[in-house]
């Protein structure tokens, strides 16, 4: 089967996956879909991440799952190669790059749009110069210096999202008097920098950063106070699949219901999300939460 046949959203999202031919040229943000949120695709090479942590750590099975996400109807497919679990440890930067480019590269090729979910500047520029178009950075208030001028320079959008601290401390971070002004400022205070640098405004995402830095409550404090994020006059993007928020919510017995048990929820939480006006939703399972961004933009009239 001829892949450029076959629409993204239409095609086939299991075995066997189609033959890749080159796409015709790249697709750029200009292709995405406007009238509904937009769905971007999880795409982990890691050995660890909480959610799918393993399950696609060879380029082979990277690339297979990132084909399925974008068959699957992903706007954008997120490669990321270091776990930001709480906990987790640091990669050395060659091990990310090696685990990222071959994927982003097979993928930009078979017509996917591409973000790349990392914390550093080196690795965002070897992603973008491999066909990136987003660079998605979880580091919020820990931001490397040399990431607004980057942005800057290579002219790519950025998804700016909060966090406090590292894998490792952004656990007792999560200490708020209020935790959506306090949010909001950060995220504010950050972008100012990126403006600074030269980055256009169009260009900046703004993400809370549900799990990082957050504990229980406070992802629900923010989720319900998404009408004051997207009030700042930017996109938003917003992340809740899988996470623990969830398991809590539908623990059973005391135990925290297991991430791949999460995505019934995690549809919900897209549902809301793209009635409060998100631009994008992070999310594994791309087709149920495709349909649920297209009920919501139905209901609303958009
Ligand atoms: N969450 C994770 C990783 N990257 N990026 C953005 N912008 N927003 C998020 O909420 C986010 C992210 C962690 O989830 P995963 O381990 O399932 O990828």
């Amino acid at each position: 089967m001829d892949t450029l046949g076959v629409a993204p959203g239409t095609g086939p999202n299991t075995l066997p996956l189609p033959v890749i031919r080159r796409a015709t040229r790249p697709r750029t943000v200009a292709d995405l879909p406007t009238g509904r949120t937009l769905v971007m695709g999880v795409l982990n090479v890691t050995p660890d991440s909480f959610s799918d942590g393993g399950d696609h750590s060879s380029h082979g099975a990277a690339i297979d799952h990132g084909l399925r996400l974008h068959f699957a109807g992903a706007d954008i497919v997120d490669v990321g190669g270091e776990s930001t679990r709480p906990g987790a440890a640091e990669v050395p930067v060659d091990v990310e790059l090696d685990r990222v480019l071959p994927v982003i590269t097979a993928l930009v090729r078979a017509g996917a749009l591409v973000s790349v979910d990392t914390r550093r500047p080196a690795v965002a520029a070897a992603a973008i110069d491999a066909g990136a178009v987003f660079v998605n950075d979880v580091s919020g208030t820990d931001l490397h210096p040399d990431m607004p001028a980057l942005v800057a320079e290579r002219g790519v959008h950025y998804v700016l999202q909060h966090s406090r601290g590292d894998s490792r401390t952004m656990a007792s971070r999560a200490r708020y008097d209020d935790v959506v002004e306090e949010v909001i400022g950060e995220l504010a205070s950050l972008a100012g920098g990126f403006i600074e640098a030269g980055v256009a405004e169009d260009k900046l995402i703004l993400d809370p950063g549900i799990g990082f830095a957050k504990a229980g409550e406070q992802n629900w404090q923010l989720l319900r106070s998404l009408d004051r994020f997207t009030a700042l006059g930017k996109k938003v993007l917003v992340g809740t699949s899988r996470k623990s928020f969830l398991g809590e919510l539908l623990a059973s017995s005391g135990k925290s219901a297991p991430p791949k048990d999460r995505d019934e929820a995690t549809v919900a939480t897209t549902a809301l999300a793209a009635a409060a006006g998100a631009w994008a939703v992070r999310v594994h399972d791309v087709k149920a939460n495709l349909d649920a961004v297209k009920v919501a933009a139905a209901w609303s009239g958009r």
